[in-house]
């Protein structure tokens, strides 16, 4: 990758990724865009920034010319718990906005990532190391759009030989920027309020077990598919990638190390129980490892230990 554009850059992903990109590559080599301005964020003030409704084809087209881009990286998107509530518009985004990233990237003869999600997978899908290649019947919108976009993304290596590539990532917990509008809010939200208030009401109920993964595991697996050698990638639109399966117990209790008289109560939503119940409790990354050799360094224990340090460091109690 030489010069990148990031849609969607003010999001959870996008912050950070943004930051690390701009460290490897350069800080005017990463052209950060979303569709608000925000001078307090790092990735506004640390390098290129415009503004971009990424439903705007023609300005995504006119801004990754006027750049040179060599890479997109598309992440603008609504997630599963809004996209449930919006069916509508999280198909307008979702979707034109990837058909305009894919467009862009077809006309200008550059490289795309777009993520996928375990969001791509429902109740039909086997539950436990769920496979790369398996059923993929979602009951979300944002499933949905998931899987078309996988599907697209194919389509359009295929017929016009796009450079495209993606994972499917399960939750992501961060503390720089916070998520908005997922099902696995929650086991970023915990961190915070073991922090702030020493007790947490979990949304998800107790023995709901999802894929989640630590930031930086996820912002590596972005550069290493980007930088991997195409003639490996069998599966190069939606790897599954996979780092530990957690339920909210489970983190309450790596949490108690460090906070002894922390305590998790819940109030569980139906609306986003219905989407976590429906996403598989454990992907296998096999072909994630074997294709291009993505590792997770982070585990419940050290990444933990790391936000928890981090959210002291930020947070005033
Ligand atoms: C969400 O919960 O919607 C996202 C995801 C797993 O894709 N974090």
């Amino acid at each position: 990758m030489k010069r990148i554009l990031v849609t969607g850059a003010l999001g959870q992903i996008g912050t950070e990724l943004v930051i690390f990109l701009r460290k490897l590559y350069g800080e005017n080599n990463v052209i950060a865009t979303d569709i608000r301005y925000d001078k307090t964020n790092v990735a506004v003030n640390s390098g290129p920034f415009e503004v971009l409704d990424v439903t705007d084809g023609e300005k995504m087209f006119q801004i990754t010319k006027r750049y040179k881009v060599d890479v997109v990286i598309h992440l603008a998107a609504m997630l599963s718990a809004v996209a449930e509530q919006k069916p509508l518009a999280a198909w307008h985004l979702n979707m034109n906005g990837l058909m305009n990233a894919l467009e862009t990237a077809k006309e200008l003869g550059i490289q795309l990532f777009t993520p996928s999600s375990i969001g791509a997978f429902g109740s039909s899908t086997p539950k436990e190391q769920t496979p790369q290649d398996t059923i993929q019947r979602p009951t979300t919108m944002y499933g949905i759009n998931k899987v078309a976009g996988e599907l697209l993304c194919d389509y359009y290596h295929m017929k016009y030989g796009v450079d495209t590539r993606g994972v499917r990532f399960p939750g992501l917990i961060s503390c720089m920027a916070p998520p908005g509008g997922g099902t696995t809010d929650y086991a970023v939200e915990i961190y915070y309020a073991a922090i702030e208030r020493g007790r947490y009401e979990s949304f998800i109920e107790k023995g709901t077990y999802l894929d989640m993964m630590y930031m930086p595991d996820a912002l590596q697996g972005v550069v290493q598919l980007m930088e991997a050698d195409p003639k490996k990638l069998k599966h190069r639109n939606a790897y599954n990638i996979a780092a530990m399966s957690l339920e909210p117990e489970v983190i309450a209790a790596e949490i108690r190390k460090h906070i002894p008289t922390f305590v998790l109560d819940y109030k569980v939503d139906p609306a986003r129980q219905a989407i976590a119940d429906s996403w598989p409790n454990a992907i296998d990354d096999s072909a994630a490892r074997e294709e291009w050799g993505f590792h997770a360094k982070y585990d419940l224990e050290n990444m933990t230990s790391d936000i928890l340090e981090k959210i002291r460091g930020k947070v005033k109690v």
